[in-house]
């Protein structure tokens, strides 16, 4: 395993972060428009490399809360080389209230309001009774878990990740589906960490393996929580699947089956929202599509690329879309296929490569 994968997995996660921003909650999103874009930071890189200069148009990416949050997680899991639930909770409140406008969620907020109070014993007590009781089921655990995996695997401490990631979810999301969608999205980081960046990406092999994962998680946990939940006034037909992960997992090996499939189907079947249940597992199919098929339009960019602009070109939450497929492409590709003019411009790229770093650096 080489460091440039750690150093990709939260760099990639970032750019999709900060070039996804500008489109999200657009529910549609022309690729050509996303490429436009990406291929004016490239032109304007070229530029301020020949010239010293930086157009005088352009100031740059700034990331939003999903990065915010990871880099929360990624600095206390590496100060205090295991999970500590008061750090990590003081850090995500901490930073919320230094820079409150990177576009969080419109009801966490109340939970980091909260963990402001000193006094407050059980840091995982605001989360549980957001929603009368049933938890958030944002996708904001999800978006922010790429450390974890990258944690557990230097740490050689695979069999933990799943404990690790529903601790680190529930201190802001306690419905099922938002730490079920957390632990799918932190399983196919480890996936991919592990697949040899030298072959073929197997695309029934990758889904399989996850479907075999969160068919035990997902009944061993049945979903207990009060209502409101997604699967009372289901969005999707498969929301309301007694195991919807599993259940949109094996749909998605039914879309590849075919030669292609539109936009609008995945958005129909699988979801392109802020909730965890309609996010992550298009991020998943973001990355399996843009690696294993030359997506109509990219054919001069590499997988990474392609994973990138094919992720936002989903349209809806489309840089907490971005930041999963990413983190998951980083994960296996490494920094090779990163752009330099994308980098260059995105915020907390540094930071990323940095927090990587003292990940894999972290013993066992
Ligand atoms: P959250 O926990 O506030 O959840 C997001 C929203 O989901 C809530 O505000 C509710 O509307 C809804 N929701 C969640 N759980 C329930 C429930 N049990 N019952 C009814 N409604 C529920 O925030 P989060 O951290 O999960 O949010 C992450 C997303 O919000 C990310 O996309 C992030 O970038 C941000 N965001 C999204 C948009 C967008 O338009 N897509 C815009 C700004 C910010
Ligand atoms: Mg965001
Ligand atoms: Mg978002
Ligand atoms: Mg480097």
């Amino acid at each position: 395993m080489s460091l440039t994968r750690f150093e990709a997995c939260l760099v990639g996660a970032v750019l999709g972060d900060c070039i996804g921003a500008l489109y999200e909650g657009m529910s549609v999103v022309p690729l050509s428009t996303v490429l436009e874009y990406t291929s004016t930071l490239e032109t304007n890189r070229k530029i301020q490399r020949e010239h010293g200069t930086r157009p005088a148009d352009f100031y740059g990416l700034r990331f939003t809360d999903d990065t915010a949050m990871t880099r929360s997680v990624a600095a206390s899991l590496l100060e205090k080389k295991t999970f500590d639930a008061q750090d990590m909770a003081r850090r995500f409140s901490q930073e919320y209230f230094e820079e409150p406008n990177r576009g969080y969620g419109g009801s966490v907020i109340t939970v980091f309001e909260s963990l402001k109070n000193p006094d407050l014993k059980d840091v995982y007590e605001p989360a549980r009774t957001q929603f009368e009781g049933s938890g958030s089921y944002g996708n904001g655990g999800a978006m922010r878990i790429a450390p974890a995996p990258l944690f557990t695997f230097a740490k050689h401490k695979t069999e933990d990740l799943q404990d690790l990631v529903s601790s680190v979810t529930r201190l802001t999301h306690t419905n099922i589906l938002g730490v079920h969608g957390a632990i799918l999205q932190a399983l196919a980081i480890d996936q991919s960490l592990r697949l040899s960046s030298a072959s073929d990406l197997d695309v029934h092999a990758f889904i399989d393996s996850l479907v075999e994962k969160m068919r035990l998680i997902e009944t061993r946990d049945k979903d207990t929580s009060p209502k409101p939940s997604p699967a009372k006034n289901p969005k999707r037909k498969l929301d309301a699947h007694p195991t919807p992960y599993t259940a949109k997992l094996e749909k998605m090996k039914e879309f590849f089956q075919k030669d292609s499939f539109e936009t609008s189907e995945i958005v129909k079947e699988i979801g392109h929202d802020i909730s965890a249940l309609g996010s992550v597992p298009t991020a998943i199919l973001a990355f399996l599509r843009a690696g294993t098929k030359i997506i109509p339009g990219l054919e001069d960019r590499n997988k990474f690329e392609q994973t990138v602009l094919y992720a936002i070109s989903l349209g809806g939450d489309t840089d907490t879309i971005a930041t999963m497929a990413a983190a998951i492409a980083g994960a296996l590709y490494g920094m090779d296929l990163i752009p330099e003019p994308w980098q260059y411009y995105c915020e907390g790229v540094a930071e990323a490569e940095t927090m990587a770093e003292g990940l894999f650096k972290l013993e066992a």
